[in-house]
């Protein structure tokens, strides 16, 4: 059985960071671990003003030094929303001692989206992620967080193939192997992502459905879907269709329900069709 570290908060409620990959990963057949980076009572979305938030920074490195001594074997590490600038440093370390030849690092740079950051980051913690992500095989930032990562303007809307190709590039250069950029659309009716291998050279894309409105929590669906797919040993563009299918499955399932689920998709009434796609 394959074993998954996911790093992440906990959102008490809104079904995002670990209450979602937890339950997609371990639906995949996957031993799922957790280091809770903080404790939060819901995530920090617009409507949810007045959240509590208790960092968990001073934990890890112990929960680290234990695991060490127990020796776990860890298949894959995936980062998802950090909750500072010092705990960048600390899942620094945390890779530095559980990375082997075998494992992947699978970094999603939470930060932002839209053109903003989220509630509580700044250019000094896009600075500090832009180095962890030397340490990454793959990493999977939206549009927002590319921009943050280089340092540059948004790209917004309106942007062609040779803009995200040239983009992808230079995110590569940050030193992952693997740029898989989330939320592109060349056209009104379709979304999807495109990849760049920096050691083969090659570009990919997959795209679906283009489903208008605002859909919380599904760079979290789709982390962990993409995340546990490789991990099953899906090559990267099976494992791509499988994460963005899955994650497009959630939206539609979602909508009609906006109002009552305006934090975070239905993903729990889409895992069964998850683990048909993984047959
Ligand atoms: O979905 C990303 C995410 C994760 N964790 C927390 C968040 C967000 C996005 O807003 O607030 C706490």
């Amino acid at each position: 059985m394959k074993r998954i570290v996911s790093i992440q908060d906990i959102s008490c409620f809104g079904k995002c960071s670990l209450t979602a990959a937890l339950p997609i990963t371990s639906a995949m057949g996957i031993e799922t671990c957790v280091i809770p980076t903080a404790v939060l009572s819901t995530h920090t979305g617009s409507g949810f003003e007045g959240y509590t938030y208790h960092d968990l920074t001073s934990d890890i490195p112990e929960i680290a030094a234990h695991w060490k001594r127990l020796n776990l074997r860890l298949d894959a590490i995936c980062t998802g929303y950090l909750g500072s600038f010092e705990q960048i440093k600390i899942v620094s370390d945390f890779f530095d001692s559980f990375m082997t030849k075998e494992n992947l690092i699978i970094i999603d740079p939470v930060m932002g989206d839209k053109g903003k950051y989220y509630a509580g980051f700044d250019d000094n913690f896009a600075h500090e992620m832009r180095k962890l992500c030397r340490k990454a095989d793959v990493i999977l930032p939206n549009l927002t967080e590319a921009a943050l990562l280089l340092d540059e303007e948004y790209a917004g809307e309106g942007y062609d193939e040779e803009y995200i190709k040239n983009l992808l590039v230079r995110l590569s250069a940050l030193g992952s192997k693997i740029v898989v950029l989330t939320g592109v659309s060349f056209d009104d009716n379709s979304q999807g992502v495109m990849s760049y291998n920096r050691e083969t050279g090659e570009f990919s894309s997959y795209f679906s459905d283009n489903i208008p409105g605002y859909f919380h929590s599904t760079g979290d669906v789709f982390s962990a879907t993409l995340s546990g797919a490789l991990v099953k040993g899906f090559n990267m563009g099976k494992a791509i269709k499988i994460a963005v299918d899955f994650t497009v499955d959630c939206i539609k399932h979602t909508l009609g329900h906006e109002k009552e689920h305006w934090y975070g998709v239905m993903f729990e009434e889409c895992i069964g069709d998850l683990i048909e796609m993984i047959k």
